[in-house]
């Protein structure tokens, strides 16, 4: 930990994506006041850093974070906390057995972590229900690795990105969701002139990009590798030799390969598109395919896996420099995550439940007294077992199951249910944590030491620049203690998370004699000096390597199936669990949107990443918008077969007709009824239970409010439960120094008022602002006939807080005057006589450059392309994210922009 005075530059891991870009953090007053920049020496970003990250140093102080333990809502020590947790847990494993147990994790615990909690619950409390919101993220890809390769391994490197001839994305928003690596790939496109597909069925940042942009129809990429291994085989494409030594089963996945006719009608492409990019592929033998979420979140999402590594198999486009099947992890550490057994059907360090030999060496290496015996509940499975009242213990960690999981209404039962939820977070107002009974405070990036792995294997130290907020630890920690208080000291002494990573790869390295891919033998010894040091390196790391080799798998076979051939998986067209009918004919997709991490816990209060998109939005194309008297700015109700959600209409060409988008961060904590988890059924895929995310059949209808209005705050709004302001849709966010929650009074049959009149706003103020009203000064015009409610609190002649409810100044009119320190004439602020020019939505996060300046520099004529808007007002010219997007303001220079 840096000393207090000295300004220290540390190294260290960004905490979003699985890109896993390196950090500089300049610190000063012992974190204090901080800066961040790209590490130029980090192999996965070399220097650049997208919006997000970018961002880091604004979002380290969160508000509602959390600082001490809570116990049904008091305050606790630590030991407190942790006595009784024990106790509980013994009780449950009295009474009930280790089944009645279970742990939900995440891809954003640190390997550390996550390894102390696989040990503990499956090696100690003797449960194999741990699984983790990597059930929701990657869960195919990895049920399609073992099938196909007998394990879960990434063959390739980043760099084979950039080194392809070809690079298909396949279901990836990479522009958005991977950005440095996007740009990495979009720098090599430049100086080497490699193709790029993208296979999307609406038309993205990404898809922007591409030389070839399929829109084919949600869940149907399963057809196209499967004809394209037809494909293969007619051009006489196949790599026999490959195939012959290193392969089984390619005449069964021939077999079952569908001819062009079926592909088309299954997909909704034209031959003629489908044979060109077939061509293109047969063709180029450098080739990479992207795969993530398009393909993860299907109900058939492994055997969309195993259609893609099939063709890759087929012409032994696999491990060689530029040329293999990439599946693109989202989260800092999903790849760690799978490395320690992190999911109920892993065991530890690439070892199965279903081995007598792995289960007893997991259990001799850490002399575990109650070692699981099999695998456990998957994640959705989980829920409804605690919804029916089958487990009476659970934690969560570092994980928002309520806004995340499809079907929230059976989440929000299971945490109703559970006698006992403990939810360890950095933060308190996440809709999982209004249910928990124990809410844990854990120390966050910045304030903890551990590893991540990114996508290309490559293992990062996050490391810790400022010290915990507050009685803030580690997550391994709390494990540990709880570990300890069972009465297994020894196998929890861990001091510091340098011992947790030597022990994490004994066990890769134990009897392992190649035998497993996974193996960090080279780190057996490393010291805590050297772990402090550790550079980021690629695994395996073996003993007698040097550190630093990367290492591709695959080019000459070496599967980790008992004979060591690869598996061809027979695959064909399989279409989505639910279809559109009459009653729901649309298909709701999911997924994220530039500026927004998740369920919105950090990037949600960092008021420049909001600005990108400040509502809980719903794409919907143009016709289909059309078609149901839809304009911009309309709210919406969304209704599937098992719920409903509230948002905000967005008319776009971006969609095509029949699809709807909706961004998977808005939640209960954000917005009122806006989560898209109330409306998505928990359709999974039979083999990896990872369930459908991306094609739910709803229907849209209009809601025509009473009423519309604002509240602008100086401090962030008391934590608004879902539903806690009836008849109301709300969301809130950060907007400069202050905070927005904008409100809908619903119609009367959706539970709103009976008139257009503006109700008592003075009370919904009080709501907002909690205590904090108390020594404030009211000052208030109301004009109900004209459905008026206009309000604010002063103190001390500063504004802290307005509400205008019906028409009056906006809230870019509103905003200068809470930076005023005695306003003269606050009647006249209410009245809205002031005026200020709306900026329109922020393009570049970076350099805060709004979509109305980039208009002006376009129409002026002196902005003529993305290096002059850059030249001009540096948009772009930092992380590069929004390049495609000035490039669509250039495209569309002449048409309106939808804001
Ligand atoms: N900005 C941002 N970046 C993130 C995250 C974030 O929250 N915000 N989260 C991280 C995480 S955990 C993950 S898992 C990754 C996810 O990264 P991505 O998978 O790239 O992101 P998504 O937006 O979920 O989905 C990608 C695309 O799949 C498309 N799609 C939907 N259905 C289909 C289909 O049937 N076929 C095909 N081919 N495409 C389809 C969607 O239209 C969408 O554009 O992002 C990571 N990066
Ligand atoms: N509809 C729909 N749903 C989806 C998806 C989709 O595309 N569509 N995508 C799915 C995918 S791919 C993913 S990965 C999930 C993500 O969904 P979640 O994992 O539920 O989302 P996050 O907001 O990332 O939750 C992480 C939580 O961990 C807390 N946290 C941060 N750092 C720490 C730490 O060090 N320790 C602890 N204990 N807590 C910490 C944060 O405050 C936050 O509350 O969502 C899934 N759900
Ligand atoms: S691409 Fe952006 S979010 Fe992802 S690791 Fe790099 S800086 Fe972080
Ligand atoms: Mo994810």
């Amino acid at each position: 930990m840096p000393d207090s005075l000295s300004v220290v530059l540390q190294r260290t891991t960004c905490p979003y994506c699985g890109v896993g870009c390196g950090v500089e953090v300049l610190s000063a007053d012992g974190g204090a006041t901080v800066s961040v920049r790209g590490d130029a020496a980090h192999p996965a970003n070399k220097g650049r850093l997208c919006s997000k990250g970018s961002a880091l140093a604004e979002s380290l102080s969160l508000p509602h974070r959390l600082t001490q333990p809570l116990r049904n809502g008091v305050p606790v020590s630590w030991d407190r906390a942790l006595d009784d947790i024990t106790a509980r847990l013994r009780k449950v494993l009295a009474t009930h057995g280790p089944e009645a147990v279970a742990f939900y994790g995440s891809g954003q615990l640190l390997t550390e972590d996550y390894y102390v909690l696989n040990k503990l619950a499956k090696g100690f409390i003797g449960t194999s229900n741990v699984d983790t919101n990597s059930r929701l993220c990657m869960a195919s890809t990895v049920a399609g690795h073992k099938q196909s390769f007998g394990t879960d391994t990434v063959p390739g490197l980043y760099a084979d990105w950039e080194l392809a001839d070809l690079v298909i994305l396949v279901g990836s928003n990479a522009a958005w969701c991977h950005p440095v690596l996007f740009q990495r790939l979009l720098a090599a496109r430049k100086s080497r002139g490699l193709k790029l597909v993208v296979l999307d069925p609406r038309q993205t940042s990404t898809t922007l990009e591409a030389d070839l942009h399929l829109p084919l129809r949600g869940g149907s990429d399963i057809a196209l590798f499967s004809g394209l291994l037809r494909a293969i085989a007619e051009a006489g494409a196949v790599k026999a030799e490959y195939v012959a030594n290193h392969t089984r089963g390619f005449d069964e996945a021939l077999a079952a390969a569908p001819d062009l006719a079926t592909v088309a009608t299954a997909t909704g492409l034209s031959p003629v598109q489908i044979a060109a990019f077939y061509k293109l592929f047969v063709a180029t033998p450098n080739v990479v395919t992207v795969f993530s979420q398009g393909i993860n979140q299907s109900s058939h999402g492994s055997d969309s896996v195993s259609a893609i590594l099939n063709v890759h198999l087929a012409t032994g486009r696999i491990g060689t420099p530029g040329a293999g099947p990439f599946s693109i992890t989202g989260q800092p550490n999903a790849m760690g995550g799978r490395e320690v057994g992190g999911l109920a059907n892993q065991l530890a360090a690439h070892m199965e439940f279903a081995s007598d030999t792995d289960r007893d060496r997991v259990r001799r290496f850490w002399r575990a007294p109650n070692l699981a015996q099999k695998p456990g509940l998957k994640a959705v499975d989980m829920f409804q077992a605690a919804a029916d009242g089958k487990l009476k213990f659970l934690w969560i960690l570092a994980t928002n199951p309520l806004a995340s999981l499809p079907d929230a209404d059976v989440v929000q039962a299971a945490l109703e249910r559970c006698p006992t939820v403990i939810l360890s977070d950095c933060v308190a107002d996440t809709e999982t944590a209004r249910y928990a009974h124990f809410l844990l405070p854990a120390a966050t990036w910045g304030e903890k030491d551990g590893t991540v792995t990114n996508s290309e294997r490559r293992i990062s130290r996050q490391r810790a620049f400022r010290s915990p907020q507050g009685a803030a630890k580690p997550d391994w920690w709390a494990l540990a203690q709880v570990g300890q208080r069972l009465g297994y000291g020894n196998a929890f002494a861990y001091t510091n998370a340098a011992a947790i990573f030597r022990e994490h790869a004994g066990l890769s390295a134990f009897e392992n004699g190649g035998r497993r891919d996974f193996d960090l033998s080279g780190a057996v010894e490393l010291s805590d000096v050297s772990y402090d040091a550790l550079p980021p390196f690629c695994w395996p790391w073996r003993a007698g390597d040097a550190l630093g080799v990367e290492t591709r798998f695959f080019a000459n076979g070496g599967f980790f199936t008992p004979d060591g051939r690869a598996r061809f998986i027979a695959t064909g067209p399989t279409a989505p669990l639910s279809q559109t009918s009459p009653n729901f004919p649309l298909v709701l997709n999911t997924g994220r949107v530039r500026d927004q991490w998740h369920t919105m816990g950090r990037t949600g209060a960092t008021p420049r990443l909001m600005n990108h998109q400040p509502r809980p939005t719903v794409s919907i194309n143009l016709q289909d918008a059309a078609a149901l008297g839809l304009t911009e700015g309309d709210l919406v109700r969304l209704t599937s077969a098992i719920g409903t959600a509230i948002r905000v209409a967005e008319i776009t060409q971006d969609q095509p007709r029949g699809d709807v988008f909706a961004s998977m961060h808005w939640n209960g904590a954000w917005c009122s009824g806006g989560a898209v988890g109330r409306v998505i059924a928990p359709n999974v895929d039979p083999l990896s239970g990872q369930p459908e995310l991306k094609f739910t059949p709803v229907s849209l209808s209009r809601l025509l409010p009473r009423w519309q209005g604002y509240a602008l705050l100086r401090d962030a709004p008391e934590i608004l439960a879902h539903g806690d302001l009836p008849g109301l849709f709300w969301c809130k966010r950060p907007l400069g120094d202050a905070w927005v929650v904008e409100f809908w009074a619903l119609p009367e049959q959706d539970g709103g008022p009976e008139s257009h009149a503006a109700p008592d706003g003075a009370l919904l103020l009080a709501a907002l602002m909690g205590k904090a009203a108390a020594d404030c000064v009211p000052l208030t015009v109301v004009d109900p006939a004209r459905g008026r409610w206009r309000g604010a609190y002063l103190q001390r002649g500063k504004l802290v807080a307005a509400l205008m409810l019906g028409p009056g100044p906006t809230l870019e009119q509103l905003l200068p005057f809470f930076a005023e320190s005695d306003l003269a004439d606050a009647q006249a602020v209410l009245a809205g006589r002031i005026a200020a020019p709306s900026a329109g939505p922020m393009v570049c996060a970076c350099f805060q450059v709004s979509a109305d300046r980039i208009r002006a520099a376009i129409t002026s004529g002196e902005a003529t392309s993305v290096e002059k808007i850059g030249a001009l007002l540096k948009a772009g010219t930092n992380c590069g994210s929004c390049i495609p997007e000035l490039k669509g303001f250039l495209r569309h220079a002449d048409a309106p922009l939808v804001a």
